[in-house]
């Protein structure tokens, strides 16, 4: 561990202060992730029953990208990958992780944040993690200083849910233990059996006052602020969230840790709970959207990124300070509790033009807003249609502060720097795509092919075409953006040299 900082140090050369004895200062990042947030889900991306005035804002001072790519259709390897540049599906262990899964990211990895602390900036993690806490799964002990946790891999600061809102432990960890934690309520987890005595959603139905799970998605174990959850926990007491200021706490820690960092470069990693389920946001946006609780979480999300916005100004930062903003992976109407996104969203549509949903291997999984803003840097309302990839945040991020990484380091990432300043629509050749089962698929911009495999038509309750198929598929996506027709047979060439270029990234590193 201390010799992964060693030699980080050691081997970054332009640190943020030499930045600054060129005359330029090195600007703080703010990684912003929403989750679950749809291509589709933002006024500027062209949603109309839902307005999102201050993203809006964020991408009229910068660059709106509109063939951006997540590493994956869910949260766990898509965040893997954008903290550690290097595709998750080669790594076991990198799934949906449970709310009592060990580390997933290890301290020997040299992560992202590392890179920020190695160059002298103040790294935060604040908001949804979801890569497992502590050394080993299901072992830790929730009423201590947990074994492991982000201290570990670079991140100075830390407040953040341990997987999602709907799993246990309902309880925020600040810098590796329970905050506000309650000594009179000791908190136990687990995955496979009850407490005995604790009420669950599915044998206490009637001690879910906020809002209930949908048939069949599970989501009715432990019973925390009148809402049921996957998983089981007792105590808790005070430390306990109310999930109507989840999305408060976030941005008031953001604030906070900008407010401290004023003086300094910084480095944050924001990650909202917004928009997954079970969405249940503050009273102030309540009956505000006609698409009700999950228009009401995309505004709650806007107004999390006007509260981030408002501080930088209020302290003079705007300049100096690079926004990333996107999501995790694409957006799902139900995922598991009745809060009736699907019967209330109308011409809405979550992913746009694209077909699927998270989960899936169509384009609906991993295509995402992104946008990025540096005030002076970026031009103004600039829309690129070049490729861009997740994968590549961490060698442009590099390439910004002039960081010379580790020889093993962020295996996978390009430098996409130019293309993400706007300052060229250099494409990335290609993209891939994982798929909750794994399927990858890789598109260059205008064909897309689909690895063969036997998934299940749809993502269980969800009602999402996963587009698994026993075939190999291919689409145009330039004639194609929905991917209707299938031209594999009629296409063999399109189709060999796609998968060629899915067997060399999985036989060697993507560089
Ligand atoms: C799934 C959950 C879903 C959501 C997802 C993780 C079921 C049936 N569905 O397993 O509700 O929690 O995991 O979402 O349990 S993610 O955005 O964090 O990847
Ligand atoms: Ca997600």
């Amino acid at each position: 561990m201390q010799m992964k900082r060693l030699l980080a140090t050691s081997l970054c050369a332009l640190p943020a202060l030499m930045a600054a004895a060129d005359g330029k200062k090195a600007p703080n990042v703010i990684l912003l992730v929403a989750d679950d947030l749809g291509y589709g889900d933002l006024s500027c991306y062209g949603a109309d029953r839902v307005q999102t005035p201050n993203v809006d804002n964020l991408a009229a001072s910068g660059v709106r990208f509109t063939n951006a790519h997540a590493v994956a259709a869910t949260s766990t390897p898509s965040r893997y990958s954008l903290l550690t540049g290097e595709y998750a599906w080669r790594r076991k262990g990198t799934d949906i992780a449970a709310g009592n899964a060990g580390m997933i990211i290890r301290p020997e990895r040299f992560t992202l944040a590392d890179m920020f602390k190695s160059e002298g900036y103040a790294t935060a993690a604040i908001g949804k993690w979801h890569l497992g806490l502590g050394d080993r799964d299901a072992e830790q002990d929730w009423n201590a200083p947990l074994a492991m946790a982000l201290g570990d891999i670079g991140f100075d600061y830390s407040y953040i849910m341990a997987a999602t809102a709907d799993r246990v432990p309902c309880v925020f960890i600040e810098n590796g233990r329970v905050a506000n934690y309650d000594p009179s309520a000791p908190i136990e987890v687990s995955y496979r059996a009850n407490f005995p005595g604790e009420p669950t959603g599915k044998s206490n139905p009637e001690l879910l006052y906020n809002l209930k799970p949908s048939p069949n998605h599970g989501h009715d174990q432990s019973i925390v602020n009148g809402i049921s959850r996957i998983g089981y926990m007792k105590g808790g007491g005070t430390a306990l969230w109310k999930d109507e200021n989840i999305a408060d706490s976030i941005a008031e820690k953001a604030v906070d840790f900008i407010k401290k960092n004023r003086n300094n470069p910084f480095f944050m990693y924001l990650c909202t709970n917004d928009v997954h389920v079970p969405r249940f946001p503050h009273e102030r946006f309540r009956g505000k959207n006609p698409m009700g609780l999950r228009g009401e979480a995309i505004m709650q999300f806007d107004w999390t990124v006007g509260q981030i916005l408002k501080a930088l100004k209020k302290m003079k930062l705007t300049d100096n300070t690079l926004i990333i903003l996107t999501s995790d992976n694409g957006p799902v109407l139900d995922d598991g509790y009745m809060d009736h996104a699907v019967e209330l969203v109308g011409t809405h549509s979550p992913t746009g033009p694209f077909r699927g949903g998270k989960y899936s291997t169509y384009e609906g999984g991993t295509a995402v807003p992104f946008i990025v803003s540096w005030p002076g840097h970026t031009p103004k309302g600039k829309v690129s249609d070049a490729l861009v990839s997740h994968i590549d945040d961490f060698a442009s991020l590099a390439s910004l502060l002039g960081a010379v990484l580790p020889k093993d380091a962020a295996p996978d990432s390009r430098n996409s720097l130019p293309t993400w300043l706007g300052q060229e629509d250099t494409p990335r050749p290609f993209v891939v795509e994982q798929a909750q089962d794994h399927t990858l698929s890789v598109c260059d911009g205008e064909w897309k092919y689909i690895d063969p495999s036997n998934g299940p038509k749809v993502a269980w309750a969800t009602g999402i075409e996963t587009g698994y198929m026993p075939r190999p598929q291919l689409y145009n996506l330039k004639k194609d953006q929905g991917e209707r027709q299938n031209c594999a047979e009629a296409n063999p060439r399109e189709v060999a040299r796609l998968q060629g270029i899915l067997d060399q990234v999985r036989q060697q590193l993507d560089k």
